[in-house]
């Protein structure tokens, strides 16, 4: 190993909490694209002179050890992780972007050419790794192998599975969850810049929450602690990260919507219908569940709900 990487805390950024041991998630797309071609990495954009790599040249240059935090935008961490590879550091040393490039993007070998980007200087300070082992074996298929990026101190949404081209850009490009998710594009887990600010006035809101329907509504972290809303209508509404907690939500309908790391502590949610809605993360600590539909929803990581939780 010709270089090591540190980047482990003692404690848990705010509202995570570890996966169970030995677990590891897997998140978002799991399969690269049906492609016979070798498997190559292109540096491309803003670059001195564009460049591939095999995966046998990534083996044959320097290898870091990066011992690292990984923590999921939906609540659960994993502390010391091992992995090996190059460092994006040492692989720009081998095509050196050109002084215009702030940004660079990560492109994934899928069939949505997923991707993330990150300011140039944070890709490099971090201690980015384009990895290619996992505690001592190649990195599963699954979550990313043959090569992801790993990217510390960030959610580990900024690190890409699967990846295939490395950009440099001068201006930024959001990558997808950032663009198509309202996923926070600075993503500092210790911040909890998990999700953008929703694009309604407050005004607007009141009058929403005043007529009981809010159904297909973007109202990311919406802020409706202790309020009655019973009979609410929240079929398909984007709800991530929203305060519900003490709230009267009887016979509330969130068929459909994503209430991803919701707070619903102590809300009273009789007869509510969760139906096939994405409440992965979400707390419910404390809250009234008496007749709740939850049949096809997504609930890993919820808490609160343990007696009714239905299998991964
Ligand atoms: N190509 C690709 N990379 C991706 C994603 C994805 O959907 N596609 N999801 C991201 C998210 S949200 C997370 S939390 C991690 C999950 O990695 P894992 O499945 O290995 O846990 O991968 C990130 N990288
Ligand atoms: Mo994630």
């Amino acid at each position: 190993m010709s270089g090591m990487i540190q980047s482990v805390n003692q404690k848990l950024p705010p509202n995570q909490h570890l996966a169970a041991p030995g677990k590891w998630p897997v998140v978002g797309e799991n399969t690269p694209r049906d492609d016979a071609s070798p498997w190559t990495i292109k540096v491309t954009g803003l670059v001195s002179q564009p460049r591939r790599f095999s995966l046998e040249d990534l083996r044959d240059l320097p290898q870091t050890e990066l011992v690292t935090d990984i923590h999921c935008v939906t609540r659960w961490s994993r502390l010391g992780v091992r992995f090996t590879g190059v460092t994006l550091a040492a692989l720009l040393e081998l095509c050196p972007p050109q002084s215009e490039a702030r940004f660079i993007s990560f492109v994934a070998r899928t069939n949505r050419n997923h991707s993330t980007s990150l300011p140039l200087s944070d890709a490099r300070n971090l201690g980015t790794l384009i990895a290619l082992t996992h505690e001592g074996a190649p990195l599963e298929p699954i979550h990313g192998g043959p090569v992801r990026t790993v990217v510390p101190e960030r959610y580990f949404y900024k690190s890409v599975k699967w990846l295939e081209r490395i950009e440099m850009l001068a201006e930024d490009r959001l990558g997808y969850w950032e663009a198509e998710a309202g996923y926070h594009n600075h993503a500092d887990p210790w911040l909890e810049e998990r999700y953008i600010a929703p694009e309604v006035t407050a005004r607007d809101l009141q009058r929403l929450l005043q007529d009981r329907d809010i159904s297909g509504r973007d109202l990311r972290g919406v802020r409706a602690e202790g309020r009655n809303l019973s009979g609410l209508k929240a079929v398909g509404a984007l709800l991530r990260d929203s305060h519900f907690e003490g709230a009267n939500l009887i016979g509330a309908d969130f068929t459909g919507a994503n209430l991803s790391n919701a707070h619903l502590q102590g809300a009273d949610l009789s007869g509510a219908k969760f139906t096939g809605a994405d409440v992965e993360g979400a707390a419910f600590e404390g809250a009234v569940l008496s007749g709740v539909d939850f049949t096809g929803a997504s609930l890993f990581g919820t808490t609160g709900v343990e007696n009714i939780r239905t299998e991964e």
